[in-house]
């Protein structure tokens, strides 16, 4: 398409056959077959050739070890042993302590699907840019998209339901929705284009209010698992779309080819298997933001014609890397856990052995970038006996965990202190 062209300057072309490089190794080919095609045929041709290979590397050695295509009854590619499985396994909790540093590996990292994990053919797979806000629709391809600019942001992604076991564990309230504990949130650094370029392209008018961006999702409760954002944040140069995840092509389970991240959003707005965007001039009001990702109770009164209030930013909260309830030995430990906020760099962590009368320091492991979480730790060296503890973060704009949160019906948005269960002998 001219469109690769027209947005690609040649000061940019050195990055761009890298990163395709990248992708072509990981698919398999010998790089004097890439710069073959690459010096007959330019950047389009090297990827038309990558088309042609079977797919990711580590994805096709999976089905030659299964000898069939991976089809559980769940669609899973990824091996699903590291996890806590949700809802008959659709969804797939991480555990924190399984995580030794900050970025979270791509076979620890949790999975939310509303559908099953789907099987996309990147070669026949398109996008469309379209809505009334928009001057020139457009249709994408794969090898468009890889084409364009790209951006690398580090970012975590945070289930609106996250912690949502904590209203029934911790408050005696409970919910509708999958129990996720501290498991529905993972790190990631990820490369896509910045959605902005592709608005751009797409001619998007002053007079845009929303974007809504639809996944191909057949079985999930809506035909196309879908959300809706201000053109604000989709105009952010960090919101993208993504086709990596930690250095390695975008997993199917995360959305293959591409899906959308918007950083510190929660997670159901960073849609995966992405089909379509709809640029409109008025609000767009569908499931996922009237009776789903809707902070429903007598504290959050009701917008447009939503059941409650939209949830959007996430919202700051500190975890143990432990599992639940932990098991310890009776000597000194070094325990370790993951804080993050939408609204700036966290700046301090506290933990309490009791419910928060006290608190003491925790040491932060590095500088944050971007919209990462941060890593803490502290030493305790536990007598035997039953232990909480709890933990509360701050970040740079003063904003704490809360003591007391609202209950809302779908349990969204957990973020008190959490009493972490620990057992000592
Ligand atoms: N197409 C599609 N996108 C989706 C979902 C889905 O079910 N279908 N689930 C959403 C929800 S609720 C979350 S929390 C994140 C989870 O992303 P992950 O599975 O890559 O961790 O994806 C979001 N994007
Ligand atoms: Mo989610």
């Amino acid at each position: 398409m001219t469109v690769l062209r027209e947005c690609t300057g040649p000061e940019r072309d050195a990055d761009d056959v890298a990163q395709l490089w990248q992708f072509a190794r990981q698919r398999g080919m010998d790089r004097e077959r890439f710069e073959a095609a690459l010096s007959d045929g330019g950047l389009s041709a090297a990827l038309a050739a990558c088309m042609d290979l079977a797919g990711p590397a580590d994805q096709r050695e999976d089905q030659e070890v299964s000898g069939e295509t991976k089809s559980t009854a769940e669609n899973w590619f990824k091996d699903t042993s590291p996890f806590v499985a949700h809802d008959n396994g659709r969804c797939l909790e991480a555990r924190l302590e399984h995580m030794q540093g900050v970025i979270t590996p791509t076979n620890l990292f949790f999975v939310r699907n509303n559908s099953v994990s789907l099987d996309v053919q990147p070669d026949t797979w398109q996008l469309s840019i379209e809505g009334d806000a928009v001057r020139e629709p457009l249709t994408l391809s794969y090898v468009d998209i890889l084409a364009l600019p790209s951006r690398t942001v580090v970012a975590y992604l945070d289930c609106a339901g996250n912690q949502r076991a904590m209203f029934d564990l911790v408050n005696g309230e409970s919910t509708e929705g999958t129990q996720w504990r501290t498991g529905g949130v993972s790190n990631g650094e990820w490369v896509g284009t910045p959605l902005r370029d592709v608005l751009t392209m797409a001619g998007i008018g002053d007079d845009a209010v929303c974007v809504m961006l639809v996944g191909l999702d057949t079985e999930s409760p809506e035909e196309g698992f879908r959300s809706v954002i201000p053109v604000e944040k989709a105009m952010h140069p960090d919101t993208l779309l993504a086709y990596a995840l930690n250095g390695e092509t975008l997993p199917r389970d995360h959305g293959y080819p591409l899906r959308a991240l918007v950083p510190g959003w929660v997670g159901s707005t960073n849609v995966k298997w992405l089909g379509q965007i709809v640029v409109s001039s008025k609000p767009i009001w569908t499931r996922n933001n009237t009776t789903s990702y809707v902070l429903i109770g007598d504290e959050y009164p009701a917008e447009g014609k939503a059941q409650g209030q939209v949830t959007h930013c996430q919202v700051i909260k500190s975890a143990l890397a432990l599992p639940w309830p932990a098991d310890l030995r009776a000597e000194p430990h070094r325990i370790h856990g993951y804080a993050h906020s939408p609204d700036g760099p966290i700046s301090r962590v506290e933990w309490s052995l009791d419910s928060g009368a006290t608190w003491q320091k925790a040491t932060l492991h590095s500088p944050q970038v971007q919209y990462s979480w941060a890593r803490f730790e502290f030493a305790w060296d536990p007598a035997p006996g039953s232990y909480t503890i709890m933990t509360r973060a701050t970040d740079d704009a003063g904003n704490s965990q809360p003591d007391a949160i609202p209950f809302n019906a779908k349990g969204y948005l957990f973020n008190q202190p959490i009493p972490h269960p620990v057992r000592v002998t």
